[in-house]
């Protein structure tokens, strides 16, 4: 679609957003049982790990801020199992155990981090909100609401200006999806065709406010459309509807069409952090979500309609205990940074 040159005289450009070029509608992945098992292993994963870091936090072994991830796993695996992990970058905001695990980083050191232990990926310096693991090109655990917008632009300009082939995929909640510098990035992509996924993880809350309280435009994937950035609402719940729209989007933007958004449709069932008594919610509604809608139970059925048996699940579910109880015990007992450690990777200077 040919542009206005910008010294012509001015005339409307009437032609609607429909007519310009549009993804293809994704299509829900046809996985493997293979593969659907490995997506089943890696959102159990993320339950039970997170489960176990909200023990772990009331037992007073976490410090600060811990935001679980419960209800989400979909997000996060279906959309990272598609990437390609040599050459692909992601962040995120401070939500990010799960990212993490996803990109199949070793639970005990993400753990550890967790409780602040030397082994923890940031050297137990970060916490909760701040992994960062630069050998899985994973920008982070951010804690500034949509910051990591305008930093992941940052990432996918590099991989422009270096040329090689990379996507950055850029997850933000509903919440920050109404931050100044979110438009600034979805601008700026376009315009200079940067290789981003946009990534709204729509939880429907932001901490105790509901997208409809907060959103003139709720419908959150027509956030990028006043700058060209075409956007795909999906089903956040169902891991492979989340694939294959991960599939499309790579498409698209591997494709040198630019950026893209996607909206996926999620659920927190945990509070915003652990220190959210929750009262902006009914427990019925948090029950239906977890009775009618939850990730893993849908997954569940599928396999057990490929003819997967219930042991084999069994098997998949005490392999996973087996694996967080180790990393729970990694986390408890392996050292405290040293602490000639303090004053090391933070900036300390007169500004
Ligand atoms: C710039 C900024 N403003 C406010 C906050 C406080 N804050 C932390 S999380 C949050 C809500 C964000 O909600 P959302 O983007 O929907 O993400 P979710 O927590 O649901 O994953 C707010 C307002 C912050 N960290 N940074
Ligand atoms: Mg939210």
């Amino acid at each position: 679609m040919a542009r206005t040159p910008r010294n012509a005289a001015p005339q409307a450009d009437a032609a609607p957003i429909a007519n310009r070029e549009r993804p293809v509608e994704p299509r829900r992945y046809e996985a493997t049982k293979e593969e659907l098992t490995e997506f089943y292993r890696q959102m159990v994963l993320i339950r039970r790990f997170e489960e176990r870091a909200g023990q772990l936090y009331g037992l007073g072994l976490i410090g600060g801020f811990c935001h679980l991830y419960i209800g989400q796993e979909a997000v996060a695996v279906g959309l990272q199992s598609a990437l390609d992990g040599e050459r692909d970058s992601v962040i995120t905001g401070y939500r990010d155990h799960g990212h993490m695990l996803a990109y199949g980083l070793d639970p005990k050191i993400i753990m550890a981090e967790l409780t602040g232990r030397a082994a923890g990926i940031s050297k137990g310096k970060g916490g909760s909100m701040h992994m960062f693991s630069v050998e899985k090109k994973f920008y982070g655990g951010h804690g500034i609401v949509g910051a990591q917008v305008a930093l992941g632009g940052g990432l996918a300009f590099a991989h422009k200006y270096r040329g090689d082939g990379g996507v950055c995929l850029a997850y933000f909640g509903d919440g920050a999806a109404n931050q100044g510098q979110v438009y600034e990035t979805l601008n700026m992509a376009e315009l200079w065709k940067l290789p981003i996924i946009f990534v709204i993880e729509n939880n429907h809350y932001a901490m105790g406010t509901s997208v409809n309280r907060a959103s003139s435009e709720d419908q959150l994937y027509r956030r990028g459309e006043s700058f060209r950035v075409p956007g795909l609402q999906v089903d956040g719940m169902d891991v492979l509807a989340v694939r294959g729209a991960a599939e499309t989007a790579l498409e698209w933007v591997r494709g040198g069409k630019g950026p893209i958004l996607l909206e996926l449709k999620t659920y927190r069932y945990r509070g915003h952090s652990m220190s959210d008594p929750a009262k902006y919610r009914t427990r019925e509604e948090v029950q239906a979500m977890k009775d009618n809608s939850d990730a893993i139970d849908l997954v569940k059925r599928e396999l057990e309609a490929l003819g997967v048996t219930e042991e084999e699940l069994k098997a998949v579910d005490k392999d996973i205990r087996q694996i967080v109880a180790e990393a729970a015990d990694f986390a408890e007992q392996s050292p405290e940074p040293e602490v000639n450690e303090l004053y090391t990777d933070v900036l300390v200077e007169q500004y």
